[in-house]
């Protein structure tokens, strides 16, 4: 049986040829891997695996890399090499979260009317905001003038106030879903990782996060099928809709893909997305959405924060 070391070595010669191939084939996949995607995302699946993804590894290898990368693994470290993450990007997360006002809006998952967590409207769920400065560095990325925070009767505040905008996939109001507590999302198993996190700025950081594989959330809240097949896309926003992403249903369920509680062995802060924050190690820094407030299931593909801003909705790495 190989080491964990000797397996961590083979991933990561993997990956490294990866990232080489992902580099030459870039051009190409800019150019015709969404067309492409959407193509084999459209076919019927049989055993979770889309069948023309055979014949495009044949048609076309620079492609089919792309494709491939979002099913393997990345590498993961051992513990002594891993250090508190820095704080960038705080869309979101700005004025303090009440804890005990945090739900999880679940949108599009079947059976809902028979959970105890199930209300007619998710949109109306009101989070509450501390007017207390948070003592923690906001990081660089706070060029956006800070919003006024709520004043004392708590209004819901508005939405989008972010350089990008409002986003285009923000529930309507009236939609019924699940409202659950981080009691809720604890149940499931717990899962700890060592990985890094690359952020496209150009620096990246070795980190330990532990919290519950987002593919065990998946199969205790499924996506309602529609039109008889899955939905392709999930959808997640912060819970004042002003930070939002969007990805593929199949690279949540990627096993090293992580709804986080803890990062480096302490709860999260307010800046680093507490209570629930994605990790995704198959995607740069810019998905891995600070404090979900909702996760939706979609056929419709989602808006994304970042993309809205011209960066690439793939994000892949
Ligand atoms: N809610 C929210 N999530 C976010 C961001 C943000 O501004 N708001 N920035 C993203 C970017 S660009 C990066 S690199 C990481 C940074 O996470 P960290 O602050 O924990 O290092 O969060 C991502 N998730
Ligand atoms: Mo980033």
């Amino acid at each position: 049986m190989a080491t964990v070391e000797e397996e961590n070595k083979v991933i990561l010669a993997r990956s490294r040829r990866h990232t080489r191939r992902s580099f030459l084939g870039a051009g190409v996949a800019a150019a015709a891997g969404f067309g492409l995607y959407r193509w084999i995302e459209g076919r019927p699946a049989e055993d979770d695996q889309p069948i023309p993804y055979r014949n495009a590894f044949e048609a076309n290898a620079a492609i089919s890399q792309a494709l491939f990368h979002d099913h393997a693994l990345t590498p993961t470290y051992p513990l002594h090499q891993a250090e508190n993450l820095r704080v960038n990007g705080v869309f979101g997360l700005k004025e303090e979260l009440v804890p005990e006002s945090y739900r999880l809006q679940v949108v599009g998952s079947t059976a809902v009317e028979q959970h105890p967590g199930f209300s007619r409207d998710v949109t109306a769920w009101e989070y509450r905001y501390t007017q207390t400065k948070s003592a923690e560095d906001p990081g660089h990325d706070t060029k956006s003038a800070p919003h006024h925070a709520n004043d004392a009767k708590q209004e819901k505040p508005e939405r989008g106030r972010e350089d990008a905008g409002q986003s285009d996939s923000t529930l309507a109001p009236g939609t019924p879903g699940l409202l659950l507590t981080m009691d809720d999302v604890l149940k499931l198993p717990r899962q700890e990782l060592v990985t890094q996190f690359k952020c496209i700025e150009g620096w990246s950081q070795i980190v330990l996060w532990a919290g519950v594989r987002m593919a065990d959330f998946i199969e205790a809240h499924p996506p309602e099928k529609i039109a008889g097949r899955e939905p392709k896309f999930v959808y997640m926003e912060t819970p004042d809709g002003d930070y939002y992403t969007g990805y593929d249903l199949a690279v949540c369920r990627h096993p090293q893909t992580l709804l986080v509680t803890e990062m480096m062995g302490a709860p999260l802060t307010q800046f680093h997305g507490a209570p629930l924050r994605l990790h995704m190690p198959t995607k740069y820094g810019y998905k891995q959405i600070k404090r979900i407030g909702l996760i939706s299931y979609t056929d419709l593909k989602p808006d994304d924060y970042w993309t809205k801003l011209g960066y690439d909705w793939y994000a892949g790495l």
